[in-house]
């Protein structure tokens, strides 16, 4: 063991700040692609490119076997009927799973299955822990009225694979329904 590495840091899950790592902000105009509505896209953007969400993660290590975390904070709010989201990913390592776990606020994760194409709704709130397997697409939506934050934990080898999503987006997509979260299919 390295007694130079820093084994502890803390974490505000009030404010979504995490001591070493550095932070990443994404803005409604970097996530505006993912969502359906793209008149209500533009509709806000008019007034104001508000900020959907924040990540800091930590990088402890990158040899076999080491763990990346990040915590992420994603504010309340809607884009049309659509829930705020996060870009959403693969791994660039396929088989990489990793554990979510809900610190505060309500929300739920999509998940989609590479090979199957098969998609799932998953509970990600405070009290939630959520295991997402290799080979899935998986982005997290915020359902509530507060800020949802949470702790990813994944292999230091995963790495991120935006692109196909990018071009073709989830399959289905999580909407306000007269006050209740409804999953649908994504035109
Ligand atoms: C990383 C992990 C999370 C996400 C975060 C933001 O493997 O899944 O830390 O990075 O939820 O989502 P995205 O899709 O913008 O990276
Ligand atoms: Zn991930």
């Amino acid at each position: 063991m390295n007694p130079e590495k820093i084994l502890t840091q803390h974490y505000n899950p009030e404010t979504g700040d995490l001591t070493g790592g550095a932070k990443v902000v994404r803005t409604l105009k970097d996530v505006r692609s993912s969502f359906q509505d793209q008149v209500a896209v533009d509709r806000i953007l008019e007034h104001e490119n508000p900020v959907l969400y924040e990540v800091v993660a930590v990088e402890p290590g990158d040899t076999p076997g080491d763990l990346h975390y990040g915590l992420g904070i994603l504010y309340p709010g809607m884009v049309g009927n659509e829930y705020y989201l996060t870009k959403g990913h693969y791994h660039e390592t396929r088989e990489a799973a990793e554990v979510y776990i809900g610190l505060t606020g309500e929300g739920a994760m999509l998940l989609e299955d590479e090979e199957t194409g098969e998609s799932r709704l998953e509970s990600l709130g405070a009290g939630n822990v959520v295991y997402v397997p290799g080979h899935t697409a998986h982005r997290t939506m915020n359902t509530g009225n507060t800020p949802l934050t949470y702790f990813g934990i994944y292999p230091s080898n995963a790495g991120h694979d935006y692109g196909a999503l990018a071009e073709r987006n989830f399959r289905k997509m999580l909407i306000d329904e007269d006050g209740t979260p409804t999953l649908m299919d994504r035109a």
